[in-house]
């Protein structure tokens, strides 16, 4: 069993993505036939049940940090997903622990709060076999503040001893968005190289390339195969800018098995389910 960690900013997409993957047993029969995801235990199905609202009602999550007051208030969501190749089939297994976007961004100048470090210990313990890191912006600034990030928690890694054995999945999310889509087929080369230069460097200096890899992904996806449209629409709330999905009947999320398939047994996909 893939033991998997989801960290990144606030807002970034964390929950959603878990929560899309939840719910892909509903629609398993209409679609996506290149995998198929069965949720293993009663957290999973409750997030399921949230992302029907999100995914036919145009709802959206509140942020973790509301629900998070102890550690052990972080639930465990588990997976079995069965992907295609070519003709067989191959079963992994995943439990995967989704982390308030609260931990990530105050790795940047360091935070009092006793719970954030044991949330790192937490995420860095040997039984973690991989980290799936959302990043979501690269407006002028990001890549500066993800990159003082990311050092910081590759220091974490460094004090307990993961930085040879811990792989890490670097995602950008939300990639249906127009500057980033035609970038979603080579990830490294035409987001992070583009947008996040330094972030990338901070990594590859610290992690060997075979415990790194870059993905794009988009939980809402675009309109269709052919129409490149976001399947999405915007809207600004009390805390700031929040999406929703535009047409449910034409859901096609891109890319959130790849890198799991990845983080969980080392191997890569061939194709981005
Ligand atoms: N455009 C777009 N928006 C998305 C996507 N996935 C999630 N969102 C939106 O991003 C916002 C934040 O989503 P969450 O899943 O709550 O983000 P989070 O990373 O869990 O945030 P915290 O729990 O606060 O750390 C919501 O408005 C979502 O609807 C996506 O693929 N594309
Ligand atoms: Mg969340």
């Amino acid at each position: 069993m893939g033991n998997i960690r989801v960290i990144g900013p606030r807002s970034s997409g964390k929950t959603t993505y878990l929560a899309a993957l939840a719910y892909q047993p509903a629609r398993a029969s209409r679609k996506s036939k290149d995998f198929k995801v069965q949720a293993l235990n009663d957290d999973t199905r409750k997030l399921a049940d949230k992302a029907e609202n999100i995914i036919v009602e145009g709802g959206s999550l509140e942020p973790s940090i509301t629900q998070v007051r102890t550690i052990d208030d972080l639930a465990v969501y588990s997976f079995n997903i069965e992907v295609k190749k070519g003709f067989a089939k191959e079963n992994f297994t995943l439990a995967v622990r989704d982390y308030p976007g609260e931990i990530f961004d105050e790795l940047e100048y360091g935070s009092s709060n006793p719970l954030h470090q044991e949330f790192l210990d937490e995420c860095l313990t040997k039984d973690v076999s991989g980290c799936l890191i959302l990043l979501t912006e690269w407006k002028h600034g990001t890549d500066k503040s993800y990159s003082r990030v990311l050092k910081r928690f590759i220091d974490q890694m460094d004090k307990h001893e993961r930085t040879n054995d811990l792989r890490l999945a670097v995602v950008m999310s939300k990639c249906e968005r127009g500057e980033l889509w035609p970038g979603r087929l080579e990830p490294e080369i035409d987001l992070f190289d583009v947008h996040l230069p330094e972030t990338k460097k901070v990594l590859t200096d610290a992690i060997s390339r075979k415990n790194l890899n870059f993905y794009a992904i988009s939980t809402f996806g675009v309109l269709g195969r052919n129409d490149p449209r976001p399947n999405r629409i915007e809207e600004w709330g009390t805390d700031g800018k929040n999406s929703v999905l535009r047409q449910a009947n034409r859901w096609q999320p891109y890319g959130l098995i790849s890198p799991l398939y990845w983080l969980s047994t080392g191997k890569r996909m061939s194709y981005d389910a």
